[in-house]
């Protein structure tokens, strides 16, 4: 996602957690505000094309080598890359959260990755490897050029709540997700939101994650391309396409926000 889709899943999460663990995550981040997590729901995004961030490049994804529309699925074992990939990051990174031994700097580094990627693996082309997960695919949406996998990070979001300010993408986050948390609590995601938590295997984080990747995977092949890669080069991709994104969308950014603050309630209670 870009910035304003991370800055929603944080917000999210902050409606939905624990207070002992907005306590215990105010510690770890150093920030006793509200935004405590909002906050640093991009930093995973800044550090990435620096030199010392290199290594982490290839943990906001993985490349499931499946062949959308026909069939779509997430393997491990021939998708993680030996560099790693979204689902061994979000494990390492649980772990090391938990590991009291670390210095507080890594642990605090640690935090940061988890909640970014935990937003990245909800975004359905963060979870293929078609054209290096869409960005190879160029397409126009509204008239104006892109690439596939810009368009679902950045230009769907954005468009769902009706534009973004670049002066304000928080205030603009804060409040998409407090209307998300309100069908999460009582509206539309009401009743879904209790299948969001099942599968939710605190011992074995890679399962869990891998169980999430895979989920969002099979939106590669019903609505991001549901007639394959080569249908949508060059083309614009149009209303219809966009009636069929949006509540996909919505929904992968409400589920992440809801599991992130599952899991940081797990990561919290198991310290406390
Ligand atoms: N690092 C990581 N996962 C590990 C070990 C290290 O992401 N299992 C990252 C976080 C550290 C950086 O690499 O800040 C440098 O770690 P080290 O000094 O242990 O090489
Ligand atoms: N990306 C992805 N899958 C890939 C390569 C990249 O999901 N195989 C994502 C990571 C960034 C965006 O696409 O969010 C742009 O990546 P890059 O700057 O590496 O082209
Ligand atoms: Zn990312």
């Amino acid at each position: 996602w870009g910035g304003f889709g991370h800055i929603t899943v944080a917000y999210v999460a902050s409606n939905f957690v624990a207070n002992s663990t907005t306590a215990f995550f105010q510690g770890v981040l150093r920030n006793d505000t509200e935004d405590y997590l909002a906050g640093v729901a991009t930093w995973a995004d800044s550090v990435r094309y620096t030199q010392w961030g290199r290594f982490s490049g290839p943990f906001h994804f993985i490349d499931a080598e499946d062949n959308p529309p026909h069939k779509c699925g997430v393997k491990l074992e021939r998708d993680c890359s030996k560099q790693g990939c979204i689902v061994s990051a979000f494990a390492n990174y649980t772990v090391r959260i938990l590991d009291g031994r670390l210095p507080e700097p890594e642990r605090e580094i640690a935090a940061k990755f988890l909640i970014h990627f935990l937003g990245d693996i909800h975004q359905p082309l963060h979870t293929e490897h078609v054209a290096r997960g869409g960005n190879g695919i160029n397409v126009t949406f509204g008239g104006v050029k892109y690439n596939l996998h810009h368009v679902w990070d950045v230009e769907i979001p954005e468009k769902i709540v009706g534009g973004v300010g670049k002066e304000h993408p928080y205030t603009e986050a804060r409040q998409w997700a407090d209307s998300l948390t309100e069908e999460i609590r009582s509206g539309k995601f009401k009743a879904s939101s209790q299948s969001w938590r099942k599968g939710i295997k605190f011992s074995n984080p890679e399962l869990t994650s891998l169980g999430w990747a895979n989920e969002t995977n099979s939106y590669v092949c019903t609505t991001v391309l549901p007639l394959g890669p080569e249908a949508i080069v060059n083309q614009e991709l149009g209303t219809s396409y966009y009636e069929k994104a949006a509540p996909v969308v919505e929904a992968q950014i409400a589920k992440a926000g809801y599991r992130l603050a599952a899991w940081l309630d797990l990561i919290a209670s198991k310290i406390n």
